[in-house]
């Protein structure tokens, strides 16, 4: 029998800067496929493969830095966790409260959370506070709570949480052998890009590659503090898990691009749903609105000239495409259902085959 991939705690054990005795809480996230794109390759002159973490349990990437930030909190005797959210970390924190049996409280976004997110923590048994008011303003409540009441914070502001995201980069390592001269992503709050950067360092250092990417981050054009250097207090996008106005992890972030070389820049809300359209019918990878934005960012750069000839590029798709199917079917104006009789003859005609 082969044997079953067993999390990121456990398949990472020696690699995690955690505290001794911590508890393991798993649902065997991590070890997610990275998969070729031949389309994204001929249309960069790059060797492209794409990290597609909505394979994780909760469908996104935040499982991994969850599994790790429940564990700890857990072995530290928590009873409760609390963090804000643009819908991914509320499901995922939820999951893993679940199986731990502590209690999860959600403080979102009122009215801005994609459906299958809030079904998620509704039905794993999350305490969901509708905020009037955005994830900025979430993350302060939840700042607050935590410093004021016993509950733990488990946000990406978390350490824990890093620890966690940062062995994307050990597996897209293993896969290529190496690591790939460029990582992009889309960015948020900014804790992602910050955790790879930190995962790229230690292998690095630890001698498993033999070079360290440009790290590029896109955010949406209506939520792109770390391109306009300013914080945006109004953020705006369709791709609601990266409506955020003063990411978190800006210093580590901006330390990530400026010590790689690399930049952070963004695209519009049509880029990112073409491309969320296109990665899904060319090459059968179905991701959510802002996990997109990476993949929109390579067609932009296309569009402009840039060629990435003879480089190897690693693209992160953040979470599944199911989590948001109103906006992925918002850009369907003409979809009108085809019906037939229960008949060959008249599926045949019905599908234009007959
Ligand atoms: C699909 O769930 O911030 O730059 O509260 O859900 O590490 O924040 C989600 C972020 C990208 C951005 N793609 O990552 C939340 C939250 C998806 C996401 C991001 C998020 P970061």
């Amino acid at each position: 029998m082969t044997r079953q991939w067993r999390g990121v705690l456990e398949e990472y054990s020696d690699r995690l800067d955690i505290p001794d005795g911590t508890p393991t809480v798993s649902l065997g996230e991590g070890g997610t496929p990275l998969v070729h794109s031949p389309w994204l390759s001929e249309t960069t002159g790059a060797e492209v493969w794409l990290k597609v973490e909505g394979d994780n349990p909760t469908g996104s990437f935040k499982d991994r830095g969850m599994t790790v930030a429940l564990s700890v909190a857990v072995g530290e005797g928590a009873e409760a966790v609390v963090c804000a959210s643009t819908g991914n970390t509320s499901a995922s924190m939820a999951a893993y409260a679940a199986r731990a049996r502590i209690k999860p409280l959600v403080l979102v976004p009122r009215g801005k959370i994609a459906a299958g997110k809030l079904a998620q923590a509704i039905l794993h048994g999350a305490q969901v506070i509708m905020v009037r008011g955005n994830f900025d303003d979430c993350l302060r409540l939840s700042r607050g709570l935590a410093e004021q009441y016993s509950v733990a914070l488990v946000n990406s502001v978390n350490p824990m949480r890093l620890q966690g995201q940062k062995t994307a980069s050990f597996e897209i390592i293993d896969v290529l052998g190496d690591a790939p001269d460029l990582h992009v992503l889309p960015t948020g709050n900014a804790g992602n890009i910050s955790a790879y950067w930190l995962g790229y360092r230690e292998a690095r250092d630890a001698g498993e590659a033999t070079r360290l990417p440009v790290m590029r981050g896109w955010q949406a054009e209506g939520a792109a503090p770390l391109v306009t250097g300013a914080p945006v207090p109004d953020p705006e996008t369709v791709a609601s898990a990266i409506r955020i106005g003063n990411p978190a992890s800006w210093q580590l972030a901006v330390r990530a691009a400026d010590d790689s070389g690399g930049k952070f820049r963004s695209v519009s809300d049509d880029q990112i749903l073409a491309a969320q359209r296109e990665l899904a019918s060319r090459e059968g990878v179905f991701v959510e609105p802002a996990s997109a934005a990476g993949v929109a960012g390579l067609l932009l750069e296309a569009s402009e000239g840039v060629r990435y000839d003879d480089q190897r590029i690693a693209v992160t798709v953040t979470g599944h495409g199911l989590k948001d199917i109103d906006t992925a079917l918002s850009t369907f104006t003409d979809l009108v259902d085809t019906v037939c009789d229960a008949d060959v003859d008249a599926a045949a005609a019905a599908a234009g085959l007959a």
